[in-house]
């Protein structure tokens, strides 16, 4: 009994970043419940409640074959006697009666709608709520006044909620490489993110951008900017120093050379015709009615319905999130991995490299507490080494 047990254990192995978990997952009816239930944490400031479910809801992604009984899951790591009665729920009843009172709590829907706007987050979500805030016409017509970003978030609201295809995403890239491209020739571009992992959609469009020779690419980002602002490309930027050093998941101090690392948030706006002209060079056109859909989504933030807002919907462009990245080549490997998520094996390296190897990773660097000192790489594949972990390739983080 004992062995078979242990069996199974050494065939899900209990981190993350020791499995491969592609995008193929035969578990979507768990693991979309588990999630909901972790992003219900999430957004109430519970976050080792939200782990908890993530960490679960990956381990059922992993599996090579749909969970039919109870019984396939002995053995197996990350499974709390809470997720396991979703899991049970689900078996039983086709659906967890936990998940669907989430669903439809006027708490869960409100933190939803608020945070979907670009610019908030679940701290001011509840503050809004705790004032009887539950809808975007409510925060409009109370007396709130929003920061830049949040009433770029609101203006662009219907669009930034839809998902971003791999055809805008490729789109953007080539936007984003002439303007990289004309301001410091020699200069790369990466796609990170989901995307970089092989998802079709994405809630934005994520960049690193580097150059071969140390420091040249310093000082590129507000040059990158002002092209793409010069061209009419940005809706919103907001670009700042990384402030993720700072953070308690990062390594204890910086060293100088980390200074440089810039992030810009932005909102591009994607021409139509820009668009088009990716997906024709990928497939052929293939008409997908997109501007349809548009027209019969209703606007949640204008008066819904009206022909003044269906004729502003039919609007040539549409807004994108974008985040770019700009890296010293020296910890280019770092941000590559750091960037590329998923974000749960992200967190799953992390706790690797602190747990079982006394180091601390970041997207900058790594360092081993043990021998006092960073560890360089130039790869990803050499930061897997150093961390004891076999190569996982961007298309099995899907975690
Ligand atoms: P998406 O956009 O919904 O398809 O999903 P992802 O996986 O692209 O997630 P996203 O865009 O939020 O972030 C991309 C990856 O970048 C994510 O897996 C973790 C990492 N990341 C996000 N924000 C930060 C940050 O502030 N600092 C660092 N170092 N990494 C970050
Ligand atoms: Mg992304």
């Amino acid at each position: 009994q004992v062995d078979e047990s242990k069996e199974v254990e050494s065939i899900v192995p209990s981190y993350a970043c020791q499995r491969r978990t592609t995008l193929e997952n035969h578990n979507t009816v768990f693991t979309d419940a588990l999630s909901l239930l972790a992003e219900n944490a999430e957004l109430s400031d519970e976050d080792g409640r939200g782990v908890a479910f993530r960490r679960a809801a990956a381990v059922l992604k992993a599996l090579h074959s749909p969970v039919i009984d109870l019984l396939q899951l002995r053995g197996l790591p990350c499974l709390g006697g809470h997720s396991l009665r979703v899991i049970k729920d689900v078996l039983e009843h086709g659906a967890s009666s936990e998940v669907e009172c989430t669903k439809q709590s006027e708490r869960f829907k409100a933190l939803k709608v608020l945070t979907g706007i670009f610019g908030v987050g679940a701290k001011t979500a509840e503050r809004w709520i705790r004032e009887g805030i539950h809808s975007l016409p409510q925060l409009q017509d109370s007396a709130h006044t929003l920061n830049r970003a949040q009433q770029a978030g609101l203006e662009h609201y219907d669009d930034l909620n839809q998902p971003v295809t791999k055809a805008e995403g490729d789109a953007i890239g080539e936007i984003v490489e002439k303007a990289v491209m004309s301001v410091l020739p020699g200069a790369q571009i990466t796609l990170i993110g989901g995307f970089r992992r092989g998802k079709l959609t994405g809630h934005d469009v994520d960049f690193l951008i580097t150059h071969p020779e140390e420091g040249r690419e310093v000082g590129l980002m507000p040059k990158v900017v002002s092209w793409l602002e010069s061209k009419g490309f940005l809706l919103y930027q907001k670009t700042t120093r990384n402030s993720y050093l700072e953070s308690k998941d990062g390594p204890a101090r910086p060293s100088s050379n980390m200074d440089r690392f810039e992030r810009c948030y932005s909102i591009f706006k994607l021409p139509e015709d820009a668009k088009e002209g990716t997906k024709q060079t990928e497939t052929l056109t293939e008409d997908t009615p997109e501007d349809t859909c548009r027209l019969t989504t209703p606007s949640l933030v204008k008066d819904e319905g009206s022909e003044s807002t269906k004729r502003a919907n039919l609007k040539p462009w549409r807004a994108v999130r974008v985040d770019l990245v700009v890296s010293p080549i020296s910890q280019f490997a770092f941000a590559l991995l750091g960037w590329t998520g998923s974000k749960l094996f992200e967190r799953e390296l992390r706790r690797w490299a602190g747990h079982e190897k006394a180091m601390s990773l970041s997207s900058h660097a790594l360092y081993d507490n043990t021998q006092s000192k960073y560890l360089r790489a130039s790869s990803e594949e050499e930061i897997f080494a150093h961390l004891g972990l076999e190569y996982i390739p961007p298309s099995e983080r899907n975690a």
